[in-house]
């Protein structure tokens, strides 16, 4: 396989707490249907996507505490973008820093931590945050997002295409260096 090639193969992966909605972005990048209920993830789940000309490959892990503990490493390892997804409220974004923390021993160090700001259609009586608000929290870059809104489809794809495109002009301006 061409080193071109390789390159265009990408890990993403989702990590956070239980029912932030890890899964539910999953099934709005593969168009499945997305429903209401809340059915957890055991272990993980896993899909292949293509983007442009990207082949990505989506681990979506289950957010309880047990698998989280025992299956993170091998599971991060290798990720060429991480995102941390919270339900933007102030507990779970608290929780998020700790993942964040956590994580940052198991990815490279070039891998992107990027913060997903979910269940934006939640009223801020609910105790919802702006993405603004998250990032100045997580002191990582943050987008909000409504994923049970399949018309925030390409507000997703959007941002996966542009945190990986900034991966791939970093790999290449450090080839060039050497
Ligand atoms: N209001 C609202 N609810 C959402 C949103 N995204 C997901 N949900 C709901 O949140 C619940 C949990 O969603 P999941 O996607 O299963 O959560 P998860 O992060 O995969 O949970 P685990 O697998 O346990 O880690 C479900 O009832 C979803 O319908 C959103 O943007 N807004
Ligand atoms: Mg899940």
């Amino acid at each position: 396989m061409l080193s071109s090639e390789i390159s265009k193969l990408m890990k993403i992966t989702f990590i956070g707490s239980p029912a932030v909605g890890k899964t539910t972005m999953l099934r709005l990048l593969s168009k499945d249907m997305i429903g209401k209920f809340y059915f957890p993830t055991h272990g993980f789940d896993l899909k292949t996507i293509k983007l442009d000309e990207y082949h990505l490959k989506v681990w979506d892990m289950g957010g309880q505490g047990a698998y989280l503990k025992s299956y993170s490493r091998d599971y991060l390892i290798g990720s060429d973008v991480l995102f941390i997804v919270t339900d933007s409220t102030p507990r779970n974004v608290l929780n998020s820093r700790e993942l964040i923390k956590f994580a940052t021993h198991f990815v490279d160090r070039e891998c992107p931590i990027i913060a997903i700001a979910n269940k934006q259609d939640l009223t801020k009586n609910n105790g919802r945050m702006s993405p603004d608000r998250v990032e100045k929290l997580l002191h990582v870059k943050t987008y909000g997002l409504t994923a049970i809104n399949p018309s925030e489809r390409n507000k997703l794809l959007d941002i996966i295409r542009k945190e990986l495109n900034k991966v791939v002009l970093r790999r290449r301006s450090k080839e060039d260096e050497l």
